[in-house]
C-alpha cells in the first residue's frame, strides 16, 4: 500500500484508501497527469506521490504521470497542486477567484471551468496533502468534480492519536492482534506498515502521535535516552513525512528510575536539570519532537503527589524544559483514588478530577495542555461529559476519546463510536452562557486557548485488517474525520468511510449505514442502559458481570440492592458531583424529575418500581432493553448476511464470525442481567418472557 509497497497483505489492509476503480459516469474523466513543483520538501513530495498514485488507482492506469508544467496538453486531464505564490500554474488558477485564503494546514480546490483540469493549492505542504485527500476522497465517492470551488481548514489544531503500545510487543486494551511498532522489547522491523499507517492517519487528518502506553514500564522508560532516541527519530521521520508530529509518553520518576537520582522531586534543581537535560537530547534527535504525554498519579503511577507536589508543579517542570524547544506537555486529568473502600459512600470517583485540577486553573505554564477524558468516569457506553472539560478558563484543555472499545466491545462487537462523540461535542456546557458547547471548549474558541484539541487512544493493531472487526475501521476513520470538523454528522462520516471502503453500491451503503448507525444504541441497551456504568468482568473488562466491581477497590459502584439501584450524586443527598455542573445542567441533574432517562442510574439512587420519562418502570426497562438489545444484534447479523456476494468476498468474511459472535454474547448479558435483577428484585417481567 506504501508507494514503497514490498510485503504482500491481508484483505482490509487498505482500509479506505484501497481506490476501488471508478465505474461509469465517474470514470469518465479521466485524470491522468499531476503537475507538480519541482522543489518539493519531504511532505510534498508525499502529497504529489499520494495524488499520481490515488489518480492513477481510480482510474485503472497504474500511477498518473507527474509533470512540472502544463505543457501544450493544458491542464486538460490533470490535477494541480503547489503552495501560494511558489509560481507555479496553481497561483495562477486561483488568482481573481474569490477564493478566502486558507489558514497553515488548510487547502483550496477549484475546477478550472475551460479545461476542466483540477488545482489544488495551499499555504503549506500538509494543507497540499491534506487537499490531495480530499480531492481523492471526492473521487472515491463518487462525488461530482466538475465545479469544485472550495476551502477547507481543520477546526482543531491538535488532532491526536495515542498508542498505548508497549515494547514487548502488547497493547494496553489492544483488541487487534498486536503492536505495530513494537516486538521483543525492541522497535519493528516493519517499518513500511508504520508508514502505511501514518498515511491512514494523514489520509483523515491526523497530525500528532504518541508512540507508547501511558503507562510506561521498564523498557519504555528508556525512550528518550540515547539507547534508543535515533530508533525514535526512525519512526518520528516515516511520520513527518505524513505531516504527523511524534510524542512519547513518559515515566514522571524517570530521574529515579534511570537518572541515578535518589529523588522525582518537581521541585529539586537536580531533578529540573535532569528533564532539560532530557530533553536537550531529544531535540537533537528529532527537531520537531512534539513533547511529552502524562500519565501520573493514577492507578498507582508516579507522580508529584509522592513527593507532596500538586500537578501543576509536575507538569510545569517538564514544560520548562521543553519551553525552549517548542514542545509541549500532555498532561492527562485521569487521576482518583484506586484504591477506594467500597464501604466509604462518600467517596466518589466522578468527582476526583474536576477535585484535583479546578483549583489549580491560571498555575499551568503555557506549553502545558490538560486531556480530560470525555465523561468522568472512564470511556463507558453512556456516561455523563465530563464536568472539568471548560472549567478551566486560563488552562489549556484537549478532550480524550477512546477508538479501543474498550468498555463498547472490544471490536468483537460493532459499535460505531462517532455518535456518541458527536453528542459529547455538542454538549453544551453553559460555562459561559448558551452555546458554551463542548466543540468550542476543544477547538479553544470558548477561552481563547493557545493550545486545544482531540486527542483518543487508537484501536489498531497487528491483524490484517488494522482493527480485527473490519466494520470497527469507520471509528478510526471517523475520528479523524470528526475532528477535523466536527459539523460532520456520524452519517456522513459513516457514507463517506463505507463507499470508499466498499465501493459504491446503493443497498450496500443503505445496509452498512443502517448498521453502524443503530450499534451504539443497540450494544447500550444489552450491556449498561440508564448510565448505569460498570457491569464488566474485572481486569480484562468484557462481558457480563454485574458485582465485577461491586465490592472492589476500583470506585465503580452500582449499589444495586433488593429495593433500587443507581448512585446518588445530588448535592443535597448524596456526593455533590452535581455541584461541578454549571446551571443550568446542575439543576437538570440534581432533580430526579428533569435528569435524562438516559443518565438517571448515574446521577440518582432509585427504586425499580420508579417510573422513567418513557413511562416504564426501571425494572421493566431493565429487562426491555435487554431482550430487544439481543434481538436487534441479531439483525445486525442478519443484514451484514444480506450483503453476501455485493461486496468483496474476502472483506464479508471478515465481519461474519464477529457478528455471530456479538449475537451469542448478547444473549449472555441479556440472561445474566435479567437474571440478576429479577432474583435481586423479585418482580417479574410484565410480558413473561424467559428469565432464568
Ligand atoms: C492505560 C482505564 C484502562 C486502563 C488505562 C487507563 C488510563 O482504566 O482500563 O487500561 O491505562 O484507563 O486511561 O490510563
Amino acid at each position: 500500500m506504501n508507494r514503497h509497497s514490498q510485503k504482500q497483505r491481508g484483505a482490509g489492509y487498505g482500509a479506505w484508501l484501497e481506490y476501488r476503480g471508478l465505474k461509469g459516469e465517474a470514470a469518465q474523466t479521466k485524470y491522468c497527469r499531476v503537475i507538480a513543483p519541482q522543489e518539493r520538501d519531504i511532505v510534498m513530495e508525499t502529497a504529489v506521490a499520494e495524488l499520481a498514485r490515488g489518480l492513477g488507482h481510480l482510474f485503472g492506469q497504474g500511477e498518473a504521470a507527474i509533470v512540472a508544467t502544463t505543457g501544450s496538453a493544458g491542464l486538460s486531464s490533470s490535477v494541480a497542486i503547489g503552495l501560494w505564490g511558489d509560481g507555479t500554474i496553481v497561483d495562477e488558477l486561483f488568482r481573481g477567484t474569490a477564493l478566502p485564503e486558507p489558514g497553515g494546514e488548510g487547502y483550496a480546490i477549484r475546477t478550472d471551468r475551460e479545461t476542466g483540469g483540477i488545482a489544488i493549492g495551499a499555504a503549506s505542504p500538509i494543507g497540499a496533502l491534506y487537499g490531495v485527500f480530499h480531492l481523492l476522497r471526492l473521487l472515491g465517492t463518487g462525488r461530482p468534480v466538475e465545479a469544485l470551488e472550495l476551502v477547507e481548514r481543520p477546526v482543531n489544531p491538535l488532532r491526536m492519536i495515542n498508542q498505548w503500545d508497549n515494547m514487548d510487543g502488547s497493547v494496553e486494551r489492544g483488541y487487534a492482534g498486536s503492536s505495530i511498532f513494537y516486538e521483543n522489547n525492541a522497535f519493528t522491523s516493519d517499518t513500511e506498515r508504520l508508514s502505511d499507517y501514518a498515511r491512514l492517519l494523514a489520509s483523515c487528518g491526523i497530525n500528532a502521535i504518541s508512540i507508547n502506553n501511558v503507562n510506561v514500564h521498564r523498557h519504555e522508560t528508556m525512550l528518550i535516552t540515547p539507547a534508543l532516541l535515533p530508533e525514535v527519530a526512525k519512526v518520528a521521520a516515516l511520520f513527518r513525512a505524513y505531516g504527523i508530529r511524534l510524542f512519547l509518553s513518559v515515566n514522571y520518576a524517570s530521574p529515579l528510575e534511570i537518572g541515578g537520582l535518589v529523588t522525582a522531586d518537581p521541585l529539586d534543581e537536580g531533578v529540573r536539570e535532569w528533564w532539560r537535560s532530557a530533553a536537550n537530547g531529544i531535540y537533537a534527535a528529532i527537531p520537531d519532537f512534539g513533547g511529552f504525554v502524562v500519565k501520573a498519579d493514577s492507578e498507582s503511577r508516579p507522580g508529584p503527589f509522592d513527593y507532596g507536589r500538586d500537578h501543576a508543579d509536575g507538569s510545569n517542570m517538564l514544560a520548562e524544559a521543553l519551553r525552549p524547544h517548542g514542545g509541549i506537555v500532555i498532561w492527562r486529568c485521569f487521576v482518583y483514588d484506586c484504591k477506594q473502600d467500597w464501604r466509604d459512600r462518600s467517596t466518589d470517583r466522578a468527582r476526583a478530577a474536576y477535585d484535583h485540577f479546578k483549583p489549580l486553573d491560571g498555575r499551568f505554564l503555557d506549553n502545558v495542555i490538560l486531556q480530560v477524558k470525555n465523561g468522568p468516569l472512564d470511556f463507558q457506553v453512556r456516561e455523563p461529559v465530563s464536568p472539568l472539560l471548560g472549567a478551566m478558563e486560563r488552562t489549556n484543555q484537549i478532550i480524550e476519546f477512546q477508538i479501543a472499545q474498550e468498555y463498547t466491545g472490544q471490536q468483537r462487537h460493532l459499535c460505531y463510536l462517532v455518535p456518541q462523540w458527536k453528542e459529547t461535542l455538542d454538549y453544551d456546557t453553559h460555562l459561559k452562557g448558551e452555546g458554551s458547547t463542548v466543540k468550542r471548549i476543544v477547538d479553544g474558541s470558548l477561552h481563547g486557548s493557545r493550545y486545544s484539541g482531540i486527542a483518543a487512544v487508537s484501536n489498531i493493531g497487528s491483524d490484517d485488517n488494522w482493527t480485527g472487526h473490519l466494520l470497527a475501521q469507520a471509528n478510526l476513520y471517523g475520528y479523524g474525520r470528526l475532528v477535523w470538523d466536527p459539523e460532520l454528522s456520524a452519517e456522513e462520516i459513516a457514507e463517506e468511510w463505507i463507499r470508499l471502503t466498499f465501493g459504491g453500491d446503493e443497498r450496500t451503503a443503505a445496509v452498512i449505514g443502517k448498521m453502524l448507525m443503530t450499534s451504539w444504541e443497540i450494544y447500550e441497551s444489552y450491556t449498561a442502559p440508564l448510565a448505569v456504568g460498570f457491569m464488566v468482568n474485572p481486569d480484562h473488562h468484557y462481558g457480563p458481570n454485574v458485582d465485577g466491581y461491586e465490592y472492589s477497590k476500583w470506585g465503580t459502584y452500582h449499589f444495586a440492592d433488593r429495593q433500587g439501584i443507581g448512585v446518588d450524586r445530588t448535592t443535597h443527598t448524596g456526593t455533590g458531583y452535581t455541584s461541578q455542573y454549571a446551571a443550568p445542567n446542575r439543576e437538570l441533574y440534581e432533580a430526579l424529575e428533569s435528569c435524562p432517562d438516559e443518565l438517571l442510574l448515574f446521577f440518582h439512587h432509585v427504586p425499580y418500581t420508579h417510573v422513567l420519562h418513557s413511562g416504564k418502570s426501571v425494572i421493566q426497562h431493565i429487562y426491555d432493553t435487554r431482550f430487544e438489545g439481543a434481538a436487534r444484534a441479531e439483525e445486525l447479523k442478519k443484514a451484514w448476511d444480506s450483503l453476501a456476494g455485493r461486496i468483496d468476498a474476502r472483506l464479508h468474511r471478515q465481519a461474519v464470525e464477529r457478528l455471530a459472535g456479538q449475537v451469542e454474547y448478547a444473549k449472555e448479558w441479556r440472561d445474566v442481567i435479567n437474571t440478576y435483577f429479577y432474583r435481586k428484585s423479585g418482580i417479574a417481567d410484565e410480558l413473561g418472557r424467559k428469565i432464568y
